[in-house]
Formats: C-alpha cells, structure tokens, sequence
C-alpha cells in the first residue's frame, strides 16, 4: 500500500517538475475556411475546371486538410500541413497572430522560407500582401487576388529561417523552426494561416492548445490522491 501512495506523490511531483522546467505542448488544427476572413472573390467567375472561388476549399491541389504543431517554452518548433499532394508546398508561406488581435506579428515566406517578425501589421488590409499570381485573369485554376505573402516594410525584422521539409510518401509539409524565432508564450488561442502561392486551398484557424492550469491541476490532484489514501491507510 505505502508503495502505491509513493509512486502516486512521485507521480505528481515528476508532473509538476516537468512542467516548470521544459514545457512542450502540442496543437491542431482544421481547415474550416474556404478564403480568409474578407478575402472573398465574389462568385461570378468559374475556373477552367467549373470550380467557383468562393464556394469551393480546394480549385485543384493541393487539398490540405488541416494540421498539427508544437511549441516548445513558449515558441514555436514544427508545424505540419496535412495534404493530398506535394504542389506547391515547398514555397507555401504561414502567418501567426499570436494574440488574436487582428494583426500578424509573424510570418515565415518565400523560396528562402524566411522568418519576418511583423509589427503594425493589420491582416485585414489587401495593400499588405502580394497577392495569388495570376493577378486579374480569369477563366484559370486557382483563387486569384489572395493573400499569398507579406510586403516586407523596413518596420518588419528578418529573425531568421526555417526548413521546409515535404514527405513524398504521406504528401505533408513539416515547417521546423529554432525555439528563437516565433514566440507565443502562455498564447491559449492564436490564428494560424497557411497559404501556397496559388491559394488554391488555404488555411486560416484558431489553433489551441491545452491550458498549464489543467495540466497543473492534474499534477496537484495525483499527490492529492496520494494524501487521501494516506489517511485511509492508518485509519486502518
Ligand atoms: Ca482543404
Ligand atoms: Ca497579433
Ligand atoms: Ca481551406
């Protein structure tokens, strides 16, 4: 029996430890957007293969289907995109509102997979992006006029690179990072936007991740268990 209530404090006490120290927690996310919030291309134009813009997830492929994350201490490590094909992947660009206040504060973008941190950067304004290629021409295979890019301002600072990484096999795109360059901290709930260079399938979601205070409850609550057997114990 003694042994029983040691392994549960030991439990708890290696829970909370772990905790403090390093802290790893992962995310997901869905695909639950056909264009990004005010980013719609009206429904008049068809493309060449009968698909409307606004009414369809995926013109073509890529079809992503959503993904998962990781932050380490607060800053994000690995992304993954769910795919069904390796289009495009590889000069896709991502976007973070770490706060979910309307503004971008990161992006990581281009060829180079380049790291910007964003400052003043309202997502809501179609001046601040190079657009999905294409620009204006109709009867094509993709949604045209969409967000694909940040324009780059001298306000905004180049953190460094990622490494873009496509799996031939599962077809999914793994966007690693250096626990430096985008920080979310304590963030509970973040918007977390993917785009290729086509938008022919684009993400814009709010990705959670469990709350320390649930995780520290359940910490709290193994050593708890521990002390209520206790006493059972030497009633008997
Ligand atoms: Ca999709
Ligand atoms: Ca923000
Ligand atoms: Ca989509």
């Amino acid at each position: 029996m003694k042994k029983i209530l040691v392994t549960f404090v030991m439990l708890g006490a290696i829970f909370l430890l772990t905790l403090s120290s390093a802290q790893a927690n992962s995310f997901s996310f869905g695909d639950t957007q056909k264009f990004w919030p005010g980013f719609s291309n009206g429904v008049l134009t068809p493309n060449i293969d009968g698909t409307i813009d606004d009414l369809t997830d995926a013109i073509g492929t890529p079809n992503v289907s959503g993904g998962t994350g990781i932050i380490d201490n607060g800053y994000l490590t690995s992304v993954t995109i769910n795919s069904n094909s390796t289009n495009e992947l590889a000069t896709s660009s991502l976007f973070i509102d770490a706060d979910s206040n309307g503004y971008w504060d990161y992006v990581i973008q281009g060829a180079a997979h380049t790291v910007y941190g964003l400052t003043g950067f309202d997502s809501s304004i179609l001046s601040n992006y190079i657009l999905s290629s294409y620009n204006g021409s109709t009867g094509t295979h993709f949604r045209e006029n969409h967000p694909y890019q940040a324009v780059i301002s001298t306000n905004n600072i180049g953190l460094g690179y990622a490494e873009y990484s496509v799996d031939t096999t599962t077809r999914d795109l793994t966007i690693s990072l250096n626990a430096d360059l985008i920080f979310l901290g304590d963030a509970q709930n973040f918007i977390i936007a993917w785009t290729p260079e086509c938008a022919n399938d684009v993400i814009y979601e709010h990705a959670s991740v469990p709350e320390p205070t649930q995780m520290l409850l359940l910490g709290t609550a193994l050593i708890g268990l521990a002390g209520i057997g206790r006493k059972k114990f030497f009633k008997k």
